[in-house]
């Protein structure tokens, strides 16, 4: 049974993975490498520190806990710099609605962001009001793929793992879901969220209503 539904926000309500992605290349490129998109891919879901070890791993970079600081601060500046220009007209298609369609069918709503930004961002795009509860980097210990986050999330709202479905673009976000025993929808290009094990697989909320997710239990 459905009772509540949780969304990751970067790249599911807001196409800000972008943004990241822009962030994290020129800071590669001012290392003097490149960061593919297929590269970007690990690192989304995933935090900001963790992010980049990987991306000093792949320029086979080496550099003291200092500069590390200095470098995830500064790709953070540029990354809220890119976000500034954010409007509801940002919202992915079909998310609001959707939202709309939760409220009515009184399903729980909450947020489960790997990002220590979600708030501001859902503030910019103006869809606060809709979320009953907000887990973000600033309140887990354990990133994705742990469950952690989609489990405080539920916790909060007060319902079973099993009764809940995670939005998610990132292949750690669903794996956490998994992990998490909950049903775990993809939302982007199926390949490797399949792999993943995602229960369902949409290019984005335009594709679904709530009737078609009630019938994943
Ligand atoms: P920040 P999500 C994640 O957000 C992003 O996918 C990931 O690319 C980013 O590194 C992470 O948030 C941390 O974000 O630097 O803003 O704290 O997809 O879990 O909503
Ligand atoms: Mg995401």
């Amino acid at each position: 049974e459905l009772n509540a539904c949780l969304f990751d926000l970067d790249g599911v309500i807001v196409d800000t993975a972008k943004f990241h992605y822009i962030a994290w290349r020129e800071l590669a490129n001012g290392l003097g490498f490149d960061l593919t998109e297929k590269q970007n891919e690990k690192l989304k879901g995933v935090s900001r520190v963790e992010s980049l070890e990987i991306i000093l791993k792949i320029g086979n970079v080496n550099l003291d806990p200092e500069t590390k600081a200095k470098l995830a601060a500064t790709k953070n500046d540029r990354y809220l710099e890119l976000c500034q220009k954010m409007t509801p007209d940002d919202i992915l298609p079909g998310v609001q609605v959707f939202l709309d369609s939760l409220i009515q069918e009184k399903i729980k709503i909450g947020l489960g962001s790997a990002s220590k930004n979600a708030r501001l961002i859902l503030d910019y795009i103006g869809l606060t009001h809709y979320f009953a509860t907000i887990v973000d980097g600033n309140r887990i210990n354990k990133g994705k793929p742990d469950p952690e986050t989609f489990l405080l999330g539920a916790e909060d709202l007060d319902v079973n793992p099993q009764n809940c479905i995670v939005f998610e673009d990132a292949v750690a976000g669903i794996q956490a879901a998994k992990a998490g025993g909950m049903v775990a929808v993809g939302i982007g290009s199926s390949a490797e969220l399949n792999a993943a094990n995602a229960d369902l697989v949409i290019p984005g909320f335009q594709d679904i209503d709530v009737n078609t997710i009630k019938h994943l239990f």
